[in-house]
């Protein structure tokens, strides 16, 4: 069996885990108002890692009203005083970036190798590049003071914790916004350390605030009249809630949300190399990825040949603790989620596609689901369409790359797409057609702060990253 328990070399010793966290507002830790508790657990062995104070509306008002008095202070700043802020939180989570990969781990349940070689590096990284540009500013093309908009309330998923709070916080804090942020509720424990990172860098108080919730704390959060800027990562269903919230506002939203990539391979792609892309593009962290590669547009001359390396690929992953560096394929982030892969699997069965699961055993406790492929997809079916957010991948074939353009830009989504081929020309060809905020030739999830990062159609709109990310948190 491909799934075999190592010691885990990232031992969780390394990371203190308190028993209860309380909501962070104004520089402090402190209880609810009506003192509720959530519990958050480990998706891989289901044991409850801490009790957390649940925001509700009143403490809602709390952080913003707390914000809104930090950012007087905070946007006087000359940007080269924020700059130090953010230059001290990008070191310390570099220095703490051991135990900050562990607690995600525990309570994202992705393996501690993503954590560790590609979430901490990533949020570091973002930090360093927004402090770059906190003095750069007024000389960034945006004529004479550039002014932030104010109180940003953001909203983030549960698929990156910390890797998100950074795309929003980042650049929110360089333009001289202050920020409350809700992180999800099955994933709160990156963001309170967060907190105590802002703590130990000197960040003034009330700059940032962390509200750990349900949906209720997010939707006050966006209807808070003191808010100004919404950004919100999640469902495409929220998504639309939240720009009818806002319409008819003078809060400015920007907002990142379901995808359905197609990764399309030509007939002269470097096949090697092609499935390690397509297996890192849907089976990265499980699949829970919203640019995931989840369609894969495969030439038909070629379809077979690729199917069979493919699937030995698969055979060869291993899945189980997530703690341990050797693990590829780790916990599915909550029961829910399992819940709703398992349906949409179903109903790719009963709609006539082929599945194809790959062999391994699931551990007793937690929450797992094996890389599955579905051949003999048409366009029409559910798989092909709806975001299934797990690791299964849907195969089409087409025959020229006209059908292939024509087969990826058929869906609602418009996030991401790759394009394997040895022709240069061809990749610019068909990058140029495809409706798609992210294009990746010969790679698949490749992430740098300095590129934009947003959708086309119901993938949602703004962009985060790059200077295009600046604009997001500026009246210019
Ligand atoms: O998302 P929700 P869920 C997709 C993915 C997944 C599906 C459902 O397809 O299967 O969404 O996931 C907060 N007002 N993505 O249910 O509910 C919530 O508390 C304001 C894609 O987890 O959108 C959490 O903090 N906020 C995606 C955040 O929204 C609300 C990442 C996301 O949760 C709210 C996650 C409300 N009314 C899921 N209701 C991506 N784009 O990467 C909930 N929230």
């Amino acid at each position: 069996s491909p799934f075999e328990y190592a010691p885990a070399p990232e031992s969780r010793a390394v990371v203190d885990i308190a028993p209860s966290y309380g909501l962070f507002i104004d520089g402090e830790f402190t209880d609810a108002a009506d003192g509720k508790v959530f519990k958050t657990v480990s998706p891989s062995t289901e044991e409850v890692l801490s009790e957390i104070a649940q925001a509700g509306e009143a403490d809602v008002d709390r952080a913003v009203k707390a914000a809104r008095r930090a950012f007087e202070k905070w946007s006087a700043l000359p940007g080269a005083e924020r700059a130090k802020y953010l230059f001290r939180i990008a070191r310390i989570i570099q220095e703490r970036s051991r135990e900050l990969a562990v607690l995600e781990t525990l309570d994202n349940g992705k393996p501690i190798k993503e954590t560790r070689d590609a979430d901490l590096p990533l949020v570091a990284a973002h930090f360093f590049y927004y402090a770059g540009w906190a003095d750069k500013l007024d000389h960034a093309g945006y004529g004479a003071n550039p002014r932030p908009l104010g109180v940003a309330g953001q909203v983030i998923p549960w698929n990156f914790p910390l890797l998100m709070l950074a795309w929003k916080i980042a650049p929110a804090l360089a333009t001289g916004n202050t920020v409350v942020l809700k992180p999800a509720e099955t994933t709160p424990l990156s963001a309170l350390f967060f907190a105590d990172v802002c703590r130990q860098a000197g960040l003034p108080k009330g700059v940032v605030n962390i509200l750990p919730g349900y949906g209720d704390a997010g939707a006050a959060l966006v209807a808070h009249p003191d808010v100004n800027k919404v950004a919100f990562t999640g469902s495409t269903a929220v998504g639309k809630q939240i720009a009818r919230t806002v319409a008819g506002t003078d809060k400015k939203v920007t907002l990142e949300l379901g995808g359905k990539g197609a990764n399309i391979v030509f007939d002269d792609a470097p096949i090697d190399q092609a499935v390690e892309g397509i297996v890192n593009g849907i089976f990265f962290n499980q699949g829970q990825v919203c640019c995931a590669g989840s369609r894969l547009l495969v030439q038909e001359s070629i379809q077979d040949e690729l199917l069979d390396s493919l699937k030995r690929r698969l055979s060869t992953l291993r899945l189980g603790d997530p703690l341990d560096k050797n693990t590829d394929i780790g916990a599915i982030n909550s029961e829910e989620q399992l819940a709703r892969i398992t349906s949409l699997v179903a109903q790719g069965e009963a709609e006539g596609a082929e599945r194809w699961t790959a062999p391994c055993d699931l551990p007793e406790a937690g929450y797992w689901f094996a890389p599955t492929l579905f051949t003999n997809v048409t366009q029409a079916h559910t798989i092909a369409r709806d975001e299934v957010f797990g690791p299964v991948l849907s195969v089409l074939t087409f025959r020229t790359p006209d059908e292939a353009v024509a087969k990826a830009n058929n869906s609602q989504y418009g996030l991401s797409a790759g394009i394997w081929t040895e022709k240069g020309s061809r990749i610019l060809a068909v990058a140029g057609k495809l409706r798609a905020g992210v294009v990746w030739a010969n790679t698949f999830n490749k992430f740098d702060p300095t590129s934009p990062f947003g959708g086309y159609k119901e993938s949602g709109f703004g962009r985060e990253g790059g200077r295009h990310g600046l604009e997001a948190y500026l009246d210019v």
